[in-house]
């Protein structure tokens, strides 16, 4: 419906509302009156579609916005936790905004090292459907890792991107990560390359998709990015932290990368080890998110599994896949959930 017929007929819905009668002549039912639910109010349909400006990731009415969420941990890996029932409790509970969809390159049989594709590719998509009925964001997660350098799965990567992206081009919900920590020989001039040619073949599909690239030394090294940045707009630089192992110096880091105006996103932290396990160290990550919180960076904790390993959320013992009590999480699930509902309460009253 178009111009003068749309307008005309909003009109007559709009006397009927005010004089609260229905076609029928008979009285409008509130399922008319008024959104039929409260909870249709999601995360995307109060911020819609986001970009970055002025080095920020900022949502549909301009305003600042951090994505807050968990990851989950290999979608090979673990893959019972892609579901509605899972994501709903993650939106509803444990008040987060987005998920991110951990794909191994190499590791647990990785997208380019004889895992199944067809069957990747339909977990991410389930992934993103998701996400999408559940109006959460949710980010798209080439997880390389042993392969240190990027380049060495280019031309998958640039096959995957291109086929999940001609998929979602008109979704302001998804996010492309397009290496997740790059390492070893992979200095920025590498990455850089690799991006400059991935990127475009999202854009192609999608002109204005957000897109998180990883940075040198499993994605530590902001200040290379801030000093020689990408030419693509839309783009966020990753910073990884592990709290237990990372402190101040890579604090002072970001301080000093986000005064610069370099838009960073921290798509993974754990509270424990950066080997994912060892000891929580719950005063180091709580001084971290108070700083991502000041800056207003969002953030994604690894990892939502029931591996017997301190970053895994869940306890090995529980097997439930959504509506997780107090016995059900690990220490660090305990963390981090009191977290995510702490800042939920401060911003939005719930
Ligand atoms: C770890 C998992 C662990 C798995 C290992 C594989 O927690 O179960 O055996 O990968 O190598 C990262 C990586 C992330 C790591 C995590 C903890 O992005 O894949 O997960 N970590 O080591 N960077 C820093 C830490």
């Amino acid at each position: 419906m178009r111009g003068r017929k749309k307008r005309g007929f909003m009109l007559f819905v709009y006397l009927m509302m005010i004089t609260g009668m229905s076609l029928a002549g008979f009285p409008l039912s509130r399922a008319w009156a008024e959104p039929a639910d409260t909870a249709v109010v999601t995360p995307l349909s109060e911020h819609g579609a986001l970009r970055v400006e002025q080095g920020a990731l900022v949502d549909g009415k301009g305003e600042k916005f951090q994505l807050r969420g968990m990851s989950t941990h290999g979608l090979t890996w673990f893959p019972e936790y892609v579901c509605e029932e899972t994501f709903r409790t993650l939106r509803d509970d444990w008040k987060t905004n987005c998920v991110r969809l951990a794909m191994y390159t190499e590791e647990y049989g990785g997208y380019c090292s004889g895992g199944n594709k067809d069957e990747l590719k339909a977990l991410v998509r389930k992934g993103v459907d998701t996400a999408t009925e559940l109006g959460m964001y949710v980010i798209i997660d080439w997880h390389i890792l042993n392969d240190g350098d990027p380049n060495i799965h280019k031309t998958e990567a640039m096959e995957f991107f291109g086929e999940i992206s001609a998929l979602y081009k008109d979704q302001g919900n998804v996010i492309y990560e397009i290496c997740n920590e790059p390492n070893g020989t992979a200095d920025w001039e590498c990455i850089k390359r690799y991006a400059n040619e991935v990127i475009p073949v999202i854009r192609q599909n999608d002109s204005d998709a957000v897109i998180i690239v990883g940075t040198p030394t499993w994605s530590q090294e902001i200040d290379k990015a801030a000093e020689a940045p990408l030419e693509f707009d839309n783009v966020l630089y990753a910073l990884h932290f592990y709290a237990a192992t990372h402190t101040d110096w890579l604090r002072e880091r970001l301080r000093g990368c986000a005064q610069k105006g370099l838009p960073v996103f921290v798509s993974e932290f754990g509270m424990c080890d950066a080997n994912g396990n060892g000891n929580n160290d719950f005063v180091q990550a709580e001084q971290w998110l108070g700083l991502l919180d000041e800056y207003k960076i969002g953030y994604c904790c690894w990892n939502l599994a029931n591996k017997a390993e301190a970053s895994s959320v869940l306890q090995p013992s529980s097997q439930k896949l959504s509506g997780w009590t107090e016995e059900d999480l690990s220490e660090s699930g305990k963390w981090i959930s009191g977290y995510f509902r702490q800042r939920s309460l401060e911003e939005n009253g719930v």
